[in-house]
Protein backbone atom coordinates (compact mmCIF):
# COMPACT_ATOMS: atom_id res chain seq x y z
CA UNK A 1 0.00 0.00 0.00
CA UNK A 2 3.03 2.44 0.88
CA UNK A 3 4.63 2.94 -2.59
CA UNK A 4 6.55 6.29 -3.40
CA UNK A 5 7.51 4.44 -6.78
CA UNK A 6 8.63 7.48 -9.42
CA UNK A 7 8.61 9.95 -6.65
CA UNK A 8 11.39 12.38 -6.49
CA UNK A 9 12.47 13.24 -2.65
CA UNK A 10 14.77 15.84 -1.46
CA UNK A 11 16.30 14.93 1.79
CA UNK A 12 18.32 17.65 3.65
CA UNK A 13 20.39 17.69 6.73
CA UNK A 14 22.02 13.60 6.76
CA UNK A 15 25.13 14.19 8.69
CA UNK A 16 25.96 11.19 9.55
CA UNK A 17 24.70 7.56 10.26
CA UNK A 18 23.00 8.66 13.58
CA UNK A 19 21.01 11.59 11.65
CA UNK A 20 16.98 11.34 11.71
CA UNK A 21 17.46 12.56 8.00
CA UNK A 22 19.42 9.14 7.19
CA UNK A 23 16.10 7.17 8.65
CA UNK A 24 14.17 9.21 6.66
CA UNK A 25 16.02 8.57 3.36
CA UNK A 26 16.38 5.08 3.91
CA UNK A 27 12.72 4.80 4.45
CA UNK A 28 12.15 6.73 1.26
CA UNK A 29 14.14 4.62 -0.57
CA UNK A 30 12.98 1.55 0.16
CA UNK A 31 9.19 2.58 -0.48
CA UNK A 32 10.58 2.87 -3.96
CA UNK A 33 11.46 7.43 -4.13
CA UNK A 34 14.58 8.27 -5.85
CA UNK A 35 16.54 10.69 -3.89
CA UNK A 36 18.24 13.64 -3.92
CA UNK A 37 20.58 14.67 -1.15
CA UNK A 38 21.84 17.80 -0.32
CA UNK A 39 24.50 18.35 3.18
CA UNK A 40 26.02 21.16 4.60
CA UNK A 41 29.38 21.80 3.09
CA UNK A 42 32.59 23.19 5.10
CA UNK A 43 35.90 23.86 4.27
CA UNK A 44 37.70 20.74 4.98
CA UNK A 45 35.05 18.62 2.80
CA UNK A 46 34.24 16.79 6.02
CA UNK A 47 30.63 16.48 5.71
CA UNK A 48 30.70 15.90 1.93
CA UNK A 49 33.13 12.80 2.08
CA UNK A 50 31.23 10.82 4.93
CA UNK A 51 27.80 11.79 3.76
CA UNK A 52 28.41 10.65 -0.12
CA UNK A 53 29.80 7.48 1.08
CA UNK A 54 26.88 6.85 3.15
CA UNK A 55 24.13 7.75 0.92
CA UNK A 56 25.80 6.03 -2.06
CA UNK A 57 23.97 2.43 -1.62
CA UNK A 58 20.97 4.39 -1.91
CA UNK A 59 22.10 5.50 -5.91
CA UNK A 60 20.96 9.36 -5.29
CA UNK A 61 20.40 11.17 -8.32
CA UNK A 62 22.21 13.79 -7.37
CA UNK A 63 24.63 14.94 -4.18
CA UNK A 64 24.33 18.81 -3.93
CA UNK A 65 25.87 21.14 -1.46
CA UNK A 66 23.77 23.41 0.29
CA UNK A 67 23.90 25.80 3.52
CA UNK A 68 20.52 27.08 3.71
CA UNK A 69 21.96 30.14 4.90
CA UNK A 70 23.62 31.46 1.55
CA UNK A 71 20.84 32.16 -0.91
CA UNK A 72 22.94 31.39 -4.06
CA UNK A 73 23.19 27.69 -2.59
CA UNK A 74 19.77 27.47 -2.59
CA UNK A 75 19.47 28.56 -5.83
CA UNK A 76 21.77 26.54 -7.96
CA UNK A 77 20.51 23.48 -5.82
CA UNK A 78 16.93 23.82 -6.89
CA UNK A 79 17.90 24.68 -10.31
CA UNK A 80 20.01 21.66 -10.41
CA UNK A 81 16.85 19.55 -9.15
CA UNK A 82 14.82 21.11 -12.07
CA UNK A 83 17.55 19.92 -14.52
CA UNK A 84 17.08 16.79 -13.58
CA UNK A 85 14.51 15.46 -12.57
CA UNK A 86 11.96 18.55 -13.65
CA UNK A 87 9.81 17.94 -10.97
CA UNK A 88 9.67 17.22 -7.45
CA UNK A 89 7.78 15.21 -5.04
CA UNK A 90 8.43 15.53 -1.33
CA UNK A 91 10.79 17.36 0.46
CA UNK A 92 12.58 16.63 3.92
CA UNK A 93 13.91 19.50 6.33
CA UNK A 94 15.52 17.77 8.88
CA UNK A 95 18.01 20.64 9.96
CA UNK A 96 19.06 22.70 12.86
CA UNK A 97 20.94 25.04 14.63
CA UNK A 98 21.74 27.16 17.69
CA UNK A 99 25.06 27.95 19.27
CA UNK A 100 25.65 25.58 22.01
CA UNK A 101 25.84 28.21 24.75
CA UNK A 102 22.02 29.39 23.87
CA UNK A 103 21.35 25.67 24.71
CA UNK A 104 21.97 25.92 28.68
CA UNK A 105 21.99 28.78 31.22
CA UNK A 106 19.49 31.46 31.51
CA UNK A 107 17.33 31.98 28.44
CA UNK A 108 17.37 35.82 28.83
CA UNK A 109 20.88 35.67 28.60
CA UNK A 110 20.19 34.86 24.75
CA UNK A 111 22.62 37.44 22.31
CA UNK A 112 20.71 38.58 19.12
CA UNK A 113 22.83 37.53 17.36
CA UNK A 114 22.48 33.86 18.24
CA UNK A 115 18.73 34.41 17.70
CA UNK A 116 19.16 35.34 14.45
CA UNK A 117 20.81 32.29 13.38
CA UNK A 118 19.06 30.08 15.03
CA UNK A 119 15.77 31.34 13.66
CA UNK A 120 17.62 32.05 10.25
CA UNK A 121 18.63 28.13 10.22
CA UNK A 122 16.13 26.31 11.61
CA UNK A 123 13.21 28.08 10.91
CA UNK A 124 13.10 30.70 8.12
CA UNK A 125 15.33 27.94 6.28
CA UNK A 126 11.69 25.83 5.67
CA UNK A 127 9.94 28.36 4.06
CA UNK A 128 12.98 29.21 1.91
CA UNK A 129 13.22 25.77 0.67
CA UNK A 130 9.44 25.48 0.54
CA UNK A 131 9.19 28.79 -1.78
CA UNK A 132 11.85 27.10 -4.19
CA UNK A 133 10.42 24.08 -4.10
CA UNK A 134 6.83 24.63 -4.69
CA UNK A 135 7.17 25.57 -8.43
CA UNK A 136 9.09 22.13 -9.18
CA UNK A 137 5.83 20.42 -7.20
CA UNK A 138 3.30 20.83 -10.64
CA UNK A 139 1.90 17.43 -9.92
CA UNK A 140 1.46 18.23 -6.02
CA UNK A 141 3.51 17.23 -3.12
CA UNK A 142 4.27 16.47 0.77
CA UNK A 143 6.71 18.77 2.62
CA UNK A 144 7.73 17.50 5.79
CA UNK A 145 10.12 19.12 8.50
CA UNK A 146 11.00 17.79 11.99
CA UNK A 147 10.10 19.48 15.48
CA UNK A 148 10.34 18.50 19.00
CA UNK A 149 8.38 18.63 21.98
CA UNK A 150 10.07 21.83 23.42
CA UNK A 151 8.38 23.89 20.86
CA UNK A 152 5.09 23.54 22.64
CA UNK A 153 6.64 23.06 26.55
CA UNK A 154 9.60 24.23 28.45
CA UNK A 155 12.09 21.34 28.10
CA UNK A 156 15.23 22.26 30.44
CA UNK A 157 18.28 23.19 28.07
CA UNK A 158 16.32 23.41 24.51
CA UNK A 159 16.08 26.85 25.57
CA UNK A 160 16.88 28.70 22.02
CA UNK A 161 15.61 25.73 20.04
CA UNK A 162 12.33 25.69 21.77
CA UNK A 163 11.50 29.31 20.14
CA UNK A 164 12.52 28.10 16.86
CA UNK A 165 10.66 25.34 16.57
CA UNK A 166 7.61 26.81 17.99
CA UNK A 167 8.36 29.29 14.90
CA UNK A 168 8.74 26.53 12.82
CA UNK A 169 5.23 24.74 13.38
CA UNK A 170 3.22 27.76 12.72
CA UNK A 171 5.54 28.28 9.33
CA UNK A 172 3.88 24.72 8.82
CA UNK A 173 0.71 25.75 8.98
CA UNK A 174 0.62 29.22 7.06
CA UNK A 175 3.01 27.07 4.68
CA UNK A 176 -0.06 24.50 4.22
CA UNK A 177 -3.17 27.28 3.95
CA UNK A 178 -0.54 28.77 0.85
CA UNK A 179 0.04 25.45 -0.85
CA UNK A 180 -3.15 23.67 -0.24
CA UNK A 181 -4.57 25.61 -3.54
CA UNK A 182 -1.54 23.63 -5.29
CA UNK A 183 -1.90 19.61 -3.60
CA UNK A 184 0.81 20.43 -1.81
CA UNK A 185 0.23 19.02 1.94
CA UNK A 186 3.15 20.47 4.86
CA UNK A 187 3.04 18.76 8.00
CA UNK A 188 5.60 18.01 10.84
CA UNK A 189 7.14 15.18 12.88
CA UNK A 190 7.52 15.66 16.51
CA UNK A 191 10.30 13.51 17.16
CA UNK A 192 11.08 11.87 20.88
CA UNK A 193 14.79 12.44 22.23
CA UNK A 194 17.67 10.58 19.83
CA UNK A 195 21.20 10.70 20.10
CA UNK A 196 22.54 12.49 17.16
CA UNK A 197 25.22 15.57 16.59
CA UNK A 198 22.65 17.94 16.88
CA UNK A 199 20.89 16.50 20.08
CA UNK A 200 24.44 15.94 21.43
CA UNK A 201 24.36 19.89 21.89
CA UNK A 202 22.11 19.84 23.90
CA UNK A 203 22.64 19.66 27.87
CA UNK A 204 21.68 16.54 28.96
CA UNK A 205 20.54 15.01 26.39
CA UNK A 206 20.91 11.37 28.03
CA UNK A 207 18.91 12.49 30.88
CA UNK A 208 16.51 13.26 28.68
CA UNK A 209 16.05 10.16 27.05
CA UNK A 210 16.25 8.35 30.23
CA UNK A 211 12.99 9.93 31.48
CA UNK A 212 11.92 9.08 28.25
CA UNK A 213 12.11 5.63 28.79
CA UNK A 214 10.41 6.12 32.36
CA UNK A 215 7.40 8.12 31.27
CA UNK A 216 6.26 7.56 27.76
CA UNK A 217 3.35 4.85 27.38
CA UNK A 218 5.64 2.40 24.91
CA UNK A 219 8.61 2.34 27.60
CA UNK A 220 11.46 3.69 25.18
CA UNK A 221 12.31 6.79 23.33
CA UNK A 222 11.93 6.25 19.07
CA UNK A 223 14.40 5.55 16.32
CA UNK A 224 15.75 7.31 13.50
CA UNK A 225 14.08 4.38 11.17
CA UNK A 226 10.26 5.13 13.44
CA UNK A 227 10.52 8.48 12.35
CA UNK A 228 11.37 7.70 8.47
CA UNK A 229 8.60 5.23 8.62
CA UNK A 230 6.01 7.70 9.71
CA UNK A 231 8.08 10.78 7.04
CA UNK A 232 7.15 7.99 4.37
CA UNK A 233 3.72 7.83 5.42
CA UNK A 234 3.37 11.70 5.33
CA UNK A 235 4.62 11.64 2.27
CA UNK A 236 3.09 9.17 0.39
CA UNK A 237 -0.57 9.14 -0.98
CA UNK A 238 -1.44 6.99 2.10
CA UNK A 239 -1.68 10.64 3.75
CA UNK A 240 -3.40 12.17 1.14
CA UNK A 241 -6.14 14.15 3.44
CA UNK A 242 -3.38 15.53 5.83
CA UNK A 243 -1.87 18.85 6.56
CA UNK A 244 -0.57 21.38 8.53
CA UNK A 245 -0.19 18.68 11.40
CA UNK A 246 2.25 18.09 13.70
CA UNK A 247 2.73 14.08 14.27
CA UNK A 248 4.42 12.97 17.22
CA UNK A 249 6.45 10.53 16.61
CA UNK A 250 7.38 10.03 20.33
CA UNK A 251 6.16 6.70 22.08
CA UNK A 252 3.39 8.16 23.46
CA UNK A 253 5.60 11.09 25.71
CA UNK A 254 3.48 14.07 24.95
CA UNK A 255 0.09 12.79 26.16
CA UNK A 256 1.32 12.16 29.77
CA UNK A 257 0.77 14.65 32.44
CA UNK A 258 3.72 12.93 35.22
O1 LIG B 1 16.48 14.16 19.53
C1 LIG B 1 16.67 14.58 18.38
N1 LIG B 1 17.79 14.33 17.74
C2 LIG B 1 15.57 15.35 17.71
C3 LIG B 1 15.84 16.09 16.58
C4 LIG B 1 14.22 15.32 18.30
C5 LIG B 1 13.24 16.06 17.56
C6 LIG B 1 13.57 16.79 16.45
N2 LIG B 1 14.85 16.81 15.97
C7 LIG B 1 15.13 17.59 14.77
C8 LIG B 1 16.27 18.58 14.83
O2 LIG B 1 15.95 19.75 15.53
C9 LIG B 1 16.49 18.83 13.35
O3 LIG B 1 15.49 19.71 12.86
O4 LIG B 1 15.47 16.73 13.72
C10 LIG B 1 16.24 17.44 12.76
C11 LIG B 1 17.49 16.64 12.45
O5 LIG B 1 18.31 16.62 13.59
P1 LIG B 1 19.29 15.43 14.02
O6 LIG B 1 19.12 14.29 13.11
O7 LIG B 1 19.14 15.27 15.47
O8 LIG B 1 20.73 16.10 13.87
P2 LIG B 1 21.98 15.97 12.88
O9 LIG B 1 22.25 14.57 12.48
O10 LIG B 1 23.10 16.72 13.55
O11 LIG B 1 21.49 16.76 11.61
C12 LIG B 1 21.23 18.14 11.63
C13 LIG B 1 22.02 18.75 10.50
C14 LIG B 1 23.38 19.33 10.73
O12 LIG B 1 24.22 18.67 11.43
P3 LIG B 1 25.16 19.51 12.52
O13 LIG B 1 25.10 18.62 13.71
O14 LIG B 1 26.48 19.61 11.88
O15 LIG B 1 24.57 20.86 12.82
O16 LIG B 1 21.48 19.94 10.03
C15 LIG B 1 22.39 20.39 9.03
C16 LIG B 1 23.70 19.73 9.30
O17 LIG B 1 23.94 18.72 8.38
N3 LIG B 1 22.60 21.82 9.05
C17 LIG B 1 22.50 22.56 7.94
N4 LIG B 1 22.17 22.23 6.68
C18 LIG B 1 22.18 23.20 5.78
N5 LIG B 1 22.50 24.48 6.06
C19 LIG B 1 22.85 23.86 8.33
C20 LIG B 1 22.84 24.84 7.32
N6 LIG B 1 23.16 26.11 7.56
N7 LIG B 1 23.15 23.87 9.65
C21 LIG B 1 22.98 22.61 10.09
Amino acid sequence: MLDLTGKNALVTGIANNRSIAWGIAQQLHKAGANLGVTYLPDEAGRFEKKVRGLVEPLNPSFFLPCDVQDDAQVDAAFEAIAQKWGKLDILIHCLAFANKDDLSGEFSAISREGFAKALDISTYSLTRLAGAAKPLMTEGGSIVALTYLGGVKVIPNYNLMGVAKSALEMSVRYLAAEFGANNIRVNAISAGPIRTLASSAVGGILDMIRHVEQVAPLGRTVTQIEVGNAAAFLCSDLASGITGQVLYVDAGYEIMGM
